[in-house]
């Protein structure tokens, strides 16, 4: 019945909603009782904080034996990164370790999400290769400090940064045998090394790895294939099951109780048909969101791929083995969300073309009556739109039977916020905003639709290497001066967060 109305109405109907609990509220109070409000509070135990990757904020690429990844070699060829940068300094994180602790500290953070550069574990990667004593030590004293300081770490494994050698030795992800394996040693060696940890993340966002990695070419390795992103988010599954059998068969009981939990990280943005009262647009927007999302999520929560990719890829979409089903079915303690932003989408009537990776639909941002899904970023991918966040929340608390889910990313880039001086920079009213939008959007999930969330990370802590952007784009609540040593100034936003959560999750 909500489906078919614009996301600018629902808006209305949600404000409505909650205008009439708040009154109901209001009543309750005068009326003494005094269960007033909790149902529509966040679990006193809710883990918030920020959220990083290691390529995009640690820099120090030559320190302490640190192996090439492929983003190394990527930025190296001109044309790759729209400012010509790389991660070579980025925010220095590596050597300014307890800066970024005091940081989340003084910022109210409970948790802290950050990823482990796997060529820093293992130089070249694999599982006949040499583990590098000094990349472990700097974790564990991550770790350590981290803890130290009260937040609680959140760790992924595979934030995009394959080692470059075994990119040259097999393809990588391409590669259904070598690749499962050695990713399952990394991750070995890793739990091993770091018992103190209790939440794990294998892959951050399989889709980018595979899409952008090897359909389109806009991210590393940068390759172009019609049939290799299928292959890769395949294999990625494959190993992320093999990783989450190994931690529950051989570290959960050891780590602390056995309370660890593991899951994936997947990205999805909501969608919108272009049309409403068109049949043939409800689908395609349901056919995008299981392009996106439901590649990986029905593996692991069904058993198999969606209908609807096997329908137009065909032979391209790898069959599971009896054995792959096995590992990847019901691989997930948790779903890890990645949101931030929806679109409207329109079917069409073509058939698809062989690299079409989106289920053979137009992705746009205005629907049929014209209106606009959210204002301009700086990013040409996102627009704001809040409500599309507690959908999208319900539909795969739908379609997976209501999975705990931590959302490990959320937040948006300001269309020209790099031209400002720093001080206007330090004021993202807009960025404020956003977080101040969404997160009340997910919190009307939770106390409206049942949705079970247990976390929420900002992306990101700071401003940092944005990918094929490079550092024009800034996502950070945390200014960076990437001109004068890489010194830190929390914006307005990164202040916002800490009274937000105060008011939303109930009282010890
Ligand atoms: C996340 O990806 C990443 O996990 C994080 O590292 C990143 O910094 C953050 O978001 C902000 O971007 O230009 O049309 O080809 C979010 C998903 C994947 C969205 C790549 C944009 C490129 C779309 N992003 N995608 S396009």
């Amino acid at each position: 019945m909500r489906k078919d109305l614009a996301p600018d109405l629902l808006r209305l109907k949600q404000k409505e909603r909650n205008k009439s609990k708040k009154e109901k509220e209001e009543e309750e109070e005068e009326q003494g009782e005094e269960e007033k409000g909790i149902a529509s509070m966040l679990p006193k135990d809710f883990q918030w904080g920020f959220a990083t990757a290691a390529y995009q904020i640690e820099g120090a690429v030559d320190q302490d034996g640190r192996g090439p990844s492929i983003w190394d070699t990527f930025c190296a060829q001109p044309g790759n990164i729209a400012d010509g940068s790389s991660g070579v300094t980025a925010c220095d994180s590596y050597n300014r370790t307890a800066d970024d602790i005091a940081l989340l500290k003084s910022l109210g953070a409970r948790s802290y999400r950050f990823s482990i550069s796997w060529s820093r574990i293992i130089p070249q990667g694999g599982r006949g290769d040499a583990v590098n004593r000094a990349g472990i030590d700097h974790y564990r004293r991550f770790v350590d400090d981290l803890l130290a300081a009260g937040i609680t770490p959140f760790v992924t494994l595979f934030h995009w940064d394959l080692p470059e050698a075994l990119h040259q030795r097999y393809g990588g992800p391409l590669d259904r045998t070598e690749f499962p394996l050695d990713f399952e040693n990394y991750a070995r060696v890793v739990f091993a090394a770091l018992p103190k940890v209790r939440n794990w993340i294998t892959f951050n966002e399989p889709l980018c790895s595979a899409i952008p990695g090897y359909g389109s070419g806009t991210f590393a390795p940068g390759r172009q294939s019609a049939s290799e992103p299928w292959i890769v988010g395949h294999n990625i599954l494959v190993a992320h099951g093999r990783a989450v059998r190994a931690y529950r068969d051989d570290f959960k009981a050891a780590a602390g109780g056995g309370d660890g939990q593991i899951g994936i990280v997947l990205n999805g943005d909501f969608t919108y048909p272009w049309d409403a009262a068109d049949p043939a647009d409800q689908e395609a927007a349901q056919r995008r969101l299981e392009f996106f999302t439901a590649w990986f999520g029905d593996p692991i929560y069904l058993g198999d791929y969606p209908a609807s990719m096997r329908k137009q890829l065909g032979d391209r979409l790898p069959a599971f083995t009896p054995e792959e089903r096995a590992l990847v079915r019901g691989s997930n303690d948790f779903y890890g969300m990645n949101h931030y932003t929806s679109n409207y989408i329109r079917h069409r009537s073509s058939p698809a073309a062989a690299d079409d990776t989106v289920g053979n639909v137009d992705v746009l941002f205005h629907n049929k009556q014209g209106n606009c899904i959210g204002p301009e970023t700086q990013s040409s991918w996102l627009r704001p739109c809040p409500v599309g966040f507690r959908d999208f929340l319900v539909w795969i608390s739908k379609r997976y039977g209501y999975p705990r889910i931590y959302v490990t990313e959320n937040g948006t880039s300001i269309k020209g916020e790099s031209d400002l001086p720093r001080d206007k920079i330090l004021d993202d009213d807009f960025r404020v905003k956003y977080y101040d939008e969404y997160i009340r959007a997910m919190v009307t999930a939770v106390e409206l639709d049942g949705v079970d969330v247990r976390g929420y990370f900002a992306w990101s802590l700071m401003d940092n290497f944005e990918w094929a952007d490079g550092y024009v784009t800034r996502f950070g609540v945390t200014y960076v001066d990437y001109e004068n040593g890489q010194k830190r100034f929390p914006k307005k936003s990164a202040k916002s967060l800490k009274p937000l959560f105060d008011e939303l999750i109930a009282a010890a």
